[in-house]
């Protein structure tokens, strides 16, 4: 149905592998000539696992209902920003409350697959949340590596009662990456960081889900942080395109924090490779990453679809979150909002046609970092405990 191959040299691999040789990603390519696509894109009974014959797996899969978010008209969005038509996917509503779970229901099945009895990864925070759940779910051990002090108090929470063994490290998520590689290689740990190629087959759902509902948008955009949902999300337009079910590609739009862009540098430079940031800071956690291990797949995956990389501000993030949760209803970490300050900076400057349809995919919920939103809306005010001092703020 596959074949694992390195994305630099070309080297075929098996399924226990995750870079080659050469120190390339490997990819899931699929054998599309040979696979019968048993789905249809009428909109109906939408989940990860509605797309099944393009998923490489073989067992039954360890499932908790991923998939099949809301994808929103965000008319206020579009008066806003002046952009005709503006969806917004929340991917916030997933069971962990993130994407991550796209790529672990089929990450963790593949480890059940090849036997594995503990799974491990490094993580911002959602990858940690997610892991331990699907972990928990399939009855195996879960082993995270945390940038210590960096992860939003929720996802650490969910790790933590998802029985996950969580390990906070002096160092930030690059750090941690490095090391839980090397643990893995050693112990036979099986890794679902997004270097595990399986991991962004999952992710890949977002791009059918899109056209199921909405056929094929002209842009879509994201947060980038390591970098893997964007090459997924490309490679699955990528697919059905190739399948011939679709017959357009979307501009694939990465926004990166400011303080931890080195996407957006190379593609300002029209590199096809980062320099690393040494010490990447933002306010949004998650995308708090200076060596995106998936650099080479997103920047491809912009090029090729005559894309682009933009930066927004701590200060940009946060307006776009009360933006998203006040006038929309949608409540989204930190993160997630990159997608929308982006899109809002690209209009601003012209940078986009008015009249396009956009997908903007906001990845995380809001419940994840509650401290941020403490220290941005502040404190509730507190008062006695009769009418008059109620109705005195009410009317304050
Ligand atoms: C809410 O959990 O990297 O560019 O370790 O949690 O695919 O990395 C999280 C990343 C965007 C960036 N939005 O996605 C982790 C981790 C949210 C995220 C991203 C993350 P990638």
């Amino acid at each position: 149905m596959y074949r694992l191959t390195c994305i630099e040299c070309g080297r075929e691999w098996d399924d226990e592998h995750y870079t080659c040789e050469c120190g390339g990603l490997l990819e899931v390519r699929l054998n599309l000539d040979e696979i019968e696509v048993d789905f249809r894109l009428d909109g109906q009974n939408i989940t990860v696992w509605k797309y099944r014959s393009l998923l490489p797996v073989k067992i039954n899969p360890v499932t908790l209902r991923e998939g099949g978010t809301p994808l929103y008209r965000a008319e206020k969005l579009e008066k806003e920003i002046g952009v005709r038509r503006v969806y917004v996917k929340h991917e916030g509503l997933n069971p962990s409350g993130s994407f991550k779970d796209r790529g672990m229901t089929v990450g963790v099945t593949k480890a059940i697959e090849l036997g594995k009895k503990a799974v491990a990864c490094a993580s911002t925070g959602n990858t940690s949340a997610s892991m331990a759940m699907y972990a928990a779910k399939a009855g195996i051990n879960a082993y995270v590596l945390l940038p210590a002090g960096k992860v939003a108090l929720g996802k650490v929470a969910q790790a933590l009662m998802h029985g996950a063994k969580v390990i906070g490290i002096k160092g930030n998520f690059d750090d941690a990456l490095r090391i839980v590689r090397e643990v893995c290689g050693k112990e036979g740990l099986y890794l679902l960081n997004s270097v595990n190629p399986f991991r962004p087959e999952g992710q890949k759902t977002i791009a059918f889900e899109i056209a199921d509902e909405i056929g094929v948008p002209d842009r879509v955009v994201l947060p980038v942080g390591n970098a893997g949902n964007i090459s997924a999300i490309y490679k699955g337009f990528r697919e059905l395109y190739e399948l011939g079910i679709i017959d357009a590609m979307p501009k694939m739009t990465g926004i990166q924090a400011e303080g931890a862009a080195p996407i957006y540098r190379a593609f300002k430079e029209r590199r096809d490779y980062i320099e690393p940031v040494e010490n990447p800071e933002t306010v949004a956690t998650a995308i708090r990453i200076g060596n995106p291990v998936n650099a080479r797949k997103a920047l491809r995956a912009i090029y090729d679809t005559d894309g682009v990389a933009e930066i927004v501000s701590d200060g940009e993030i946060i307006e776009a979150q009360k933006l998203l949760a006040a006038k929309e209803g949608i409540g989204v970490e930190p993160a997630s909002a990159a997608s929308v300050a982006g899109l809002r900076k690209l209009a601003d400057r012209g940078m986009i046609d008015p009249d396009e349809t956009i997908v903007c995919v906001v990845t995380g919920n809001l419940l994840k970092d509650p401290e941020t939103v403490v220290k941005v809306c502040g404190e509730p005010v507190t008062v006695e405990a009769s009418v008059e001092a109620v109705l005195e703020v009410m009317k304050s």
